[in-house]
C-alpha cells in the first residue's frame, strides 16, 4: 500500500537491520574515516523500557545517526548496568537468584531496544553482572589497593535502615536514601573507601576541559560538591589536655574575634573534653542530638542548641581563655569537627552567642551596626580592629598576615579544605561485585591475585538467603567465605561486602572498545584509537554520582598509564524528564504513560518524533501537551511525498533542471537541519523537515508535479534527514524512491552554496505616508520582523521624534507605513 503503516514497517526493517548489522563500528585500524564515539548512559534492567528511556535513547540515536549519515566510523554501543538492589529485592520476594530477574529483564529490554530502532552495535553488548565484566572491577580494586587508593577505615557512615546497607554521601539526598527514600541514620562501621579526595583539586582543575561542553549546571553542582575552601588550620590549646585541638577557618583574619569554641556534639572529642560536672548535661544533650535526623540538623530555621563542656580553650594569638561548647550545628565530619566561633562575623555563631549569652566582639569595621544589637553578623569587607598587629588592615591584607603569624609561632598554617569525602565503596548486599580481599589472621588484608580472579558470586543462594541482615548475606555462606590465604596458605576468610555499583559504571565505556578481551579490562590500543567518549547522553541526576566517579576513575587510570586522556566524556548532554500532566510519572499519582502502549497506538517513529519535537532536549516533556497523533499525520504526509516521487522518477535524475524554488527550499533545509542537529536543537531540525515536506507537497500538487527532478531531490532529502528521527518511515521511503540498502549510512547531503543565497527585495518605509527610507529584506520576511526593522530605521526615526506612534501598517515584504501624531 501507499499509506504509511508503522507496524508493518517496523517488522520489515527490524528484520533487515538484524540481518545486515548496518551500525557495526569498524575495528580496522586502517579505516581512515573520522571516528565518533557516542554513548548513552546504559540502562538499569528494571522491567521493560519506559518513557524516560525512550527519550534519552531517541536523543542519543539522532546524534549517532547523524554521524553515521555523515560517513563517519561511529561507535554507538549498548550495555546493561545489571547489578543492584532491585534485582536482589525481587529475588528475595520470589525465592529466586537475582540473576534470573536480571537477565530476563535484559532480554525484554534488548527486544524493546531493537523495536525502538536504535542504531547500536550489538556485537559489543555488555552486562556488568557477567563475571567476565566484574572480574575487572576486582582487578581495578586490587590495583587501587596496591597504590593506596583503596583502603579500609572505621567511620560514621550513612546507613539505610530499609535497604540494610551503607550509602555513599552522594547517595543521600536531603537526608534520605536516594533509592528508597528512607531516612538515613548514622552508624559506625569498618568499610572500604576509594581515595577520591586525593583527586579533589584535579577534579576541579580539569573542569577547564569541560567548560562550554558540559552543562553549566552540572559543573556548578560538581564544584559545590567538591567544595574547595581556602583558609587556615589554627591550633588552640585546651586547658587540661596535652594535645591542642585544630580548627579549620575560612576567616583567620577574625581570630581576635573568637569568643568561644564549639565541638560537634557527636564527635568523640566532645565526649573526651567534657568535664565531670558537665557530664550529665552533655549526655542528655547528646541523646537529644542522636534522635534528630540529618534533615533536621541541617535546617537553618531551627533554634540553636548546645551545652557547655566545662572547659576552656586558649586563643593562640592573644592567650585569651574562651569557653568550649558542644553543639549540633558543627558537623563531626567536616574540617576537624571543631570551630572557633566568631559571632560578630558568622551568623550561626551569632545566633548561638545570643541564645547563650556569650560575648560578641566585632573585629572588622564594615560600617554596619553592632551585630550584638541587630542580630545580624557582618560578613562584608572592612578594616580590622581590636586585632593587635592586624589593626587597620583590610580583610584581604589581614588573611595572609595572620597566616604568617601563626605559621611563625607554630600554631597553625594556611590550608585548603574540601567538602568532598572519600568514596565509600562497601555494600552489605549480595548482588554486586565481591570485594577481592582475603582477611588472613597472619597476613592481614591480602588482595586476591590476578590469576585467581574473578571471585564469583555463589550461585547456590536464593530467596531468603539474601534477606538483608545488616551484614552481607555472603557472610553466612561458609563454603564461599572460608578460603586459603593466597599469601601464606593458612585458613582465611573472604571479605563479604560487595562494591557500590557505581564502580561498574565508572569504566564501562572503555570496555565497549574491546568487550571480549580476556587479558585486560580494555585494549589500550583501541582506547588510543577511539579516545574519549565524544558525546555522552544521560540524566542530570548523576551530577555528583556517576559523573564524578567516572571522572575520578579515568584520572586514576591515567596515573596508572592506562589511558592518555584525563576526562572520560568530552561532551555531555542532559535530557529533561518525561512528565505527565505537570508531574513526574508515578504509580501513586496514576499518571504513568506506558511506552509499549504508545508505540502500539502510534508506532515507534511517531513516538520518537514526538519526544524530539517537544522542545530542546534538556527541557522536560509534558506528555499531556504533545501530540503523537499529529506526529503520525506528519509522517504519513512525508511518506506520501517519498512514494509519489518514487513512482514518478528514478534515482540518479539530475536535479539541475528542477524547480528552482523547491531546490532552494531543499538546500536551505539541509543546511539548517545540519546546524540544528549539531547544536542539539532537534526540535528545530524537525520543524525544518516539516517545512520541506510542505514545500514538496505544494510542488507535487500545485506546482511542477511529482516527476519534477526537484521533487525527487526534496524527497530524497526528506528520507535522509528523517532517518535520524523516524528510521522506519525513512528506510521504506528510501526503498520506494528506488534505492537499495539502508538509507542510514553515508547519505548526508551537503547543501549547494549557490542555492543558499537569499534574494532580497526593497521595502519602502513611510512615515505618515511619505517615503523616508528603503530597506533590503528577504522576500519571505514576516510582518513582525519587517515592522521591527522599519521602526529601527534611523531615517524614519528622524521624522518620528517627539511624536507618538499611533499605528503601523505592514505589507510584507514591500511596505511599512508608520502613522504618528
Ligand atoms: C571562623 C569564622 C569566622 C568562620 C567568620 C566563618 C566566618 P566553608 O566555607 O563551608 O568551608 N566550620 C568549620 N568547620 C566546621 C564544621 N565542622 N561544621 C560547621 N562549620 C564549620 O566553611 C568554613 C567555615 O565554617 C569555617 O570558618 C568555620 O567558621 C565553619 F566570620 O571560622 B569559620
Ligand atoms: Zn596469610
Amino acid at each position: 500500500g501507499d499509506a504509511y503503516d508503522a507496524r508493518a514497517l517496523q517488522d520489515k526493517w527490524q528484520a533487515r537491520w538484524a540481518e545486515d548489522n548496518p551500525f557495526t563500528a569498524s575495528e580496522d585500524p586502517g579505516d581512515t574515516r573520522p571516528r565518533r564515539y557516542v554513548v548513552d548512559m546504559f540502562a538499569y534492567p528494571s522491567g521493560d523500557l519506559h518513557m524516560g528511556h525512550a527519550e534519552v535513547y531517541a536523543i542519543g540515536d539522532v546524534i549517532a545517526r547523524y554521524h553515521f549519515q555523515r560517513g563517519e566510523n561511529v561507535l554507538h554501543p549498548i550495555g546493561w548496568d545489571s547489578f543492584g538492589l532491585p534485582a536482589e529485592n525481587a529475588a528475595i520476594r520470589n525465592g529466586t537468584h537475582p540473576a534470573e530477574w536480571t537477565y530476563a529483564n535484559i532480554e525484554t529490554q534488548a527486544e524493546s531496544f531493537r523495536r525502538y530502532g536504535i542504531s547500536v552495535d550489538w556485537t559489543r553488548r555488555l552486562h556488568t553482572s557477567d563475571p567476565e565484566y566484574y572480574r575487572w572491577n576486582q582487578w581495578f580494586f586490587t590495583k587501587f589497593f596496591e597504590r593506596g587508593l583503596a583502603y579500609r577505615k572505621d567511620g560514621l557512615v550513612n546507613w539505610c535502615p530499609k535497604d540494610q546497607t551503607v550509602l555513599a554521601n552522594e547517595q543521600v539526598v536531603q537526608g534520605r536514601c536516594e533509592r528508597c527514600g528512607s531516612e538515613v541514620v548514622r552508624r559506625s562501621l569498618n568499610q572500604w573507601y576509594f581515595r577520591i579526595t586525593d583527586y579533589a583539586q584535579r577534579l576541579l582543575d580539569d573542569m577547564d576541559q569541560l567548560e562550554g561542553k558540559w552543562p553549566d549546571e552540572i559543573l556548578t553542582m560538581q564544584r559545590n560538591w567538591i567544595g574547595r575552601s581556602e583558609g587556615a588550620d589554627v591550633r588552640f590549646a585546651i586547658e587540661g589536655r596535652d594535645e591542642p585541638v585544630t580548627v579549620f577557618t575560612t576567616r583567620p583574619d577574625t581570630l581576635y574575634g573568637a569568643t568561644f569554641f564549639v565541638v560537634a556534639a557527636d564527635a568523640p572529642l566532645a565526649e573526651e573534653l567534657c568535664t565531670e560536672e558537665q557530664r550529665e548535661a552533655f549526655e542528655a544533650y547528646r541523646a537529644q542530638v542522636a534522635k534528630l535526623s540529618d534533615i533536621e540538623r541541617q535546617s537553618t530555621e531551627r533554634e540553636k542548641t548546645g551545652v557547655f563542656l566545662g572547659r576552656y580553650a586558649v586563643n593562640p594569638v592573644n592567650g585569651e581563655r574562651i569557653p568550649v561548647w558542644a553543639a549540633d550545628y558543627v558537623l563531626a565530619d567536616y574540617g576537624h569537627g571543631a570551630i572557633m566561633a566568631v559571632p560578630a562575623h558568622d551568623q550561626r555563631d551569632l545566633d548561638f552567642a545570643l541564645k547563650f549569652g556569650l560575648q560578641v566582639r566585632p573585629v572588622v569595621d564594615t560600617g554596619e551596626d553592632d551585630p550584638a544589637r541587630t542580630g545580624l553578623a557582618t560578613a562584608g569587607e572592612g578594616t580590622l580592629m581590636n586585632s593587635g598587629p592586624l589593626d587597620g588592615l583590610s580583610k584581604a591584607e589581614a588573611i595572609p598576615r595572620i597566616i604568617e603569624i601563626i605559621e611563625e609561632r607554630g600554631t597553625g598554617a594556611g590550608t585548603i579544605n574540601y567538602r568532598l569525602r572519600d568514596w565509600l565503596l562497601s555494600r552489605q548486599r549480595f548482588w554486586g561485585t565481591p570485594i577481592p580481599i582475603v582477611h588472613c589472621p597472619a597476613c592481614g588484608e591480602v588482595p586476591v591475585p590476578e590469576d585467581q580472579l574473578p571471585v564469583t558470586l555463589p550461585d547456590d543462594m536464593r530467596g531468603a538467603d539474601l534477606a538483608p541482615k545488616g551484614i552481607s548475606p555472603l557472610a553466612a555462606n561458609e563454603a564461599w567465605v572460608n578460603v586459603d590465604c593466597p599469601s601464606c596458605g593458612g585458613p582465611a576468610k573472604r571479605d563479604t561486602d560487595t562494591m557500590d555499583t557505581f564502580v561498574d559504571s565508572s569504566w564501562y565505556f572503555l570496555r565497549y572498545l574491546s568487550p571480549n578481551l580476556a587479558t585486560a579490562p580494555f585494549s589500550e590500543d583501541e582506547v588510543k584509537r577511539w579516545g574519549q567518549v565524544d558525546q555522552y547522553i544521560g540524566g542530570k541526576e548523576h551530577a555528583t554520582l556517576h559523573l564524578m566517579y567516572a571522572r575520578f576513575f579515568i584520572k586514576a587510570l591515567h596515573d596508572m598509564g592506562m589511558v592518555e586522556f584525563t576526562e572520560p566524556f568530552a561532551r555531555l548532554l542532559n535530557q529533561g524528564q518525561v512528565i505527565n500532566r505537570g508531574k513526574a510519572m508515578s504509580k501513586s499519582l496514576g499518571n504513568g504513560v506506558d511506552l509499549g502502549a504508545e508505540i502500539d497506538t502510534y508506532g515507534v517513529d511517531a513516538v520518537r518524533l514526538t519526544m524530539l519535537f517537544a522542545g530542546p532536549p534538556e527541557d522536560d516533556i509534558d506528555w499531556a501537551d504533545v501530540s503523537p497523533g499529529a506526529s503520525l499525520k506528519f509522517l504519513g504526509r512525508a511518506f506520501r511525498v517519498m512514494v509519489q516521487a518514487g513512482e514518478a522518477s528514478a534515482p540518479g535524475t539530475d536535479p539541475a533542471t528542477g524547480d528552482k524554488e523547491l531546490r532552494k527550499a531543499t538546500h536551505r533545509a539541509l543546511a539548517e537541519i545540519s546546524a540544528a542537529i549539531e547544536d542539539h536543537r532537534f526540535n528545530v531540525a524537525i520543524a525544518r523537515m516539516m517545512e520541506l515536506v510542505t514545500a514538496a507537497r505544494k510542488a507535487i500538487e500545485n506546482g511542477p508535479g511529482a516527476a519534477d527532478p526537484a521533487v525527487r531531490e526534496a524527497a530524497e532529502a526528506i528520507a535522509v534527514t528523517l532517518s535520524l528521527v523516524a528510521p522506519y518511515a525513512a528506510e521504506e521511503g528510501w526503498e520506494r524512491l528506488g534505492h537499495k540498502g539502508s538509507v542510514a549510512i553515508g547519505n548526508w547531503r551537503e547543501p549547494d552554496p549557490a542555492l543558499l543565497v537569499r534574494e532580497e527585495v526593497t521595502a519602502v518605509v513611510q512615515v505618515n505616508s511619505k517615503v523616508r527610507d528603503k530597506l533590503q529584506v528577504p522576500p519571505d520576511i514576516d510582518e513582525g520582523e519587517l515592522e521591527r526593522l522599519a521602526l529601527a530605521s534611523e531615517k524614519a526615526q528622524g521624522f518620528m521624534e517627539g511624536k507618538t506612534v499611533r499605528r503601523v501598517v505592514v505589507r510584507a515584504p514591500k511596505l511599512v507605513n508608520i502613522v504618528v501624531g
